[in-house]
């Protein structure tokens, strides 16, 4: 994958007021582009995860954007989601796939690990994450990666490599330079201080100016 070829994937706050970010949503999708969002909703009950989806995926598809909800395969195909991402301990990648079938999309956390991302891999993925690469405030880290291990997967894999951890505007380049096919973020895009759409704006600007800065193969 070329790093021309980098683009966003946007991950919701783990907590949100659903009505204002139905709105703050639409206004980031509409700034860029933006092929995937997550759906990640931290301390909620079903009712609640499903109304949410309910209200959500209707302006994320509508926008062509990817709608993929986290660690829930079981919800993901009943509630029309178009895939999943499970981390490690929720569940194992092949129940994973046999919960959400052949269609869907699968990505899956490997952390640091060569090794697990390779299993995932196997195990039919349709993306691998990495990270943290850098700190940050939004999860509670346990696992740390390095640039090199994107540069290694994209030269070696087909199956895209999304980046995530601590990424924003300013330090993303090393990520789009390595070759990762996805950068994604919370706090880069809805807490910029100017904005969620003014954070799809700068993330994509700082990914257009990385790839440009990138030499030739
Ligand atoms: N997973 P921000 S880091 C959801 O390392 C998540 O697997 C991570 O948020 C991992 O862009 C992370 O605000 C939080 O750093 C990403």
């Amino acid at each position: 994958m070329s790093a021309a070829g980098t683009r966003l994937y946007l991950i919701s706050p783990p907590g949100i007021e659903l009505a204002a970010f139905a709105d703050q949503l639409a206004a980031a999708l509409d700034a860029g582009d933006v092929p995937a969002f997550q759906l990640r909703l931290k301390d909620i009950d079903d009712l609640a995860l499903r109304q949410a989806i309910d209200r959500l995926r209707p302006i994320v598809q509508a926008r062509g954007t990817a709608f993929i909800l986290n660690d829930r395969p079981d919800l993901a195909r009943v509630t029309g989601c178009d895939g999943v991402h499970v981390g490690q301990s929720d569940m194992a990648v092949r129940d994973a796939r046999k919960l959400i079938g052949p269609d869907l999309m699968l990505g899956v956390t490997c952390h640091g690990s060569r090794h697990l991302a390779l299993e995932a891999g196997e195990a039919g993925a349709d993306y691998v994450a990495f990270g943290a690469f850098f700190p940050t405030a939004t999860k509670t880290i346990e696992h740390q990666a390095d640039i090199d291990i994107i540069a290694w997967w994209s030269e070696m894999m087909e199956i895209p490599a999304v980046a995530i951890g601590g990424i924003d505007a300013s330090n993303c380049a090393p990520l789009v330079q390595a070759g990762a096919d996805f950068l994604a973020v919370v706090s880069a895009v809805w807490s910029h201080p100017a904005g969620a759409a003014a954070g799809v704006k700068s993330m994509q600007a700082s990914i257009m100016a990385a790839a440009r800065g990138r030499s030739p193969e």
